[in-house]
């Protein structure tokens, strides 16, 4: 049946929450293996004041006893520190007549770009709060923190993830073809942008300082490398089993994404199948390997075993220190949008989200394809899989 997990919380309610479901018991989880991925998350250059207020930690409260799961439902929670300022505006409890004054920051100015409109509009809302609260970025905390079991799970079992920016407000990395997983890795942590060409840092990092200064924002693209996969994951017999159909969907969920690609991507249809699929080779070490990787990882919906080279669009965030016009929904006379606390540019985070939604399809395919009730017997297959992949 696979994994499954659903989030709750709003951007200044009270807590963010995720139960996930469906892990084999028995793999061994700490509350640290999830609070070093919310960390990552947290930085990156070009965020708001937010984040200053957040310190994201886990509470693991159900599904996990000792240091391993039980294979029961795993709930996960990180409180809001926000919510104390927050708690009359955010509140569940109903208003207090007399009171409804209180209900400070109502919206009803949406900004061009996000959800405002027409989440009102669907759910019947004449405040905008109640459709930016949920549709806030700030969600993506949690779907870490369910990627984060996932790669915990990938990394016993042998497969590794990176993610890294390649794109900021139109300023591109070099290509790092020569560097490997772990370099990569490596310089990725230690640039305040999350990219690995230091050439472009600065001046990525200077326009975001001019996005800003300008009260507007910028976008970008980012990448995901996941190595060790074993081939054959997915499948080509049903459009709902396509793994790299997944990990798509995966992407333009993530909050402002607006383009996916794998591999050399959109370049494909401006090359000739010769210079586009990879050639086939053998070795006994190896087994079953590609002479290039210019499919990313995926032939009819599988994986082949190659790493997985998956980059998602990111459009600039819609929240504009200096709005463009809307229209003021309860007058109909136009208005420049609302203007909220925001950031003048997440892509940095976004990769770190990007990679634990990458996380969570991997894991979910393997669980798919390879389910035990127990870990260690899930492990176990997946080994044997490999093998007989490689003599194949
Ligand atoms: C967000 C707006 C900002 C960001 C937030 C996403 O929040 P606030 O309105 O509280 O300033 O900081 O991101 C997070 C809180 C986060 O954890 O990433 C938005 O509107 O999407």
């Amino acid at each position: 049946m696979g994994m499954r997990y659903l989030t709750a919380g709003e951007s200044h309610g009270p807590q963010l929450t995720t139960i996930l479901e469906g892990l084999p018991a028995g793999m061994p989880l700490l509350a640290e293996d999830i609070n070093t991925e919310l960390a990552r998350r947290q930085q990156g250059y070009g965020r708001g004041r937010r984040m200053q207020i957040e310190k994201d930690t886990v509470q693991i409260t159900s599904g996990v006893r000792h240091g391993q799961t039980l294979g029961s439902p795993i709930a996960l929670v990180v409180e809001n520190n926000d919510w104390k300022h927050w708690t009359k505006i955010m509140g569940a409890d109903p208003l207090i007549e007399g009171q409804e004054d209180e209900v400070k920051r109502k919206i009803t100015r949406p900004r061009p770009g996000h959800a405002d409109l027409n989440g009102a509009i669907k759910y019947g809302h004449r405040d905008m709060r109640n459709v930016l609260e949920r549709s806030s970025a700030r969600e993506t905390t949690v779907r870490v923190a369910a990627g984060a079991v996932a790669k915990k799970l990938l990394s016993l079992v042998g497969v590794t993830l990176v993610s890294h920016v390649v794109e900021i407000g139109g300023i591109k990395a070099k290509a790092n073809a020569n560097l490997t997983i772990d370099e990569l890795k490596e310089r990725t942590e230690l640039s305040p942008v999350r990219c690995a060409d230091p050439e472009v840092e600065q001046e990525m990092m200077d326009a975001i300082d001019t996005a800003k200064k300008n009260g507007d924002s910028i976008g970008g693209v980012v990448e995901v490398i996941a190595t060790g996969m074993p081939a054959g994951v997915g499948s080509y017999v049903q459009y709902d089993r396509k793994l790299d159909a997944k990990l798509a969907a995966a992407i333009i969920s993530i909050n402002a994404f607006k383009g996916v690609e794998f591999g050399i991507g959109f370049e494909a249809a401006r090359k000739p199948g010769s210079e586009v699929h990879d050639e086939i080779i053998w070795d006994q070490e190896n087994g079953y390997t590609r002479k290039s990787n210019r499919l990313g990882g995926f032939e009819g919906g599988m994986s082949t075993g190659m790493p997985i080279v998956v980059r998602g669009v990111m459009k600039p965030i819609p929240t504009l220190y200096k709005p463009l016009m809307s229209v003021d929904i309860d007058t109909k006379e136009p208005f420049s949008a609302s203007v909220e606390r925001s950031d003048s540019c997440a892509v940095p985070a976004a990769a770190v989200v990007a990679e634990h939604v990458v996380a969570w399809e991997l894991a979910n395919s393997l669980i798919d394809q390879f389910y035990s009730d127990r870990f260690e017997t899930f492990a176990a297959e997946i080994k044997r899989q490999r093998d007989y992949a490689r003599e194949f």
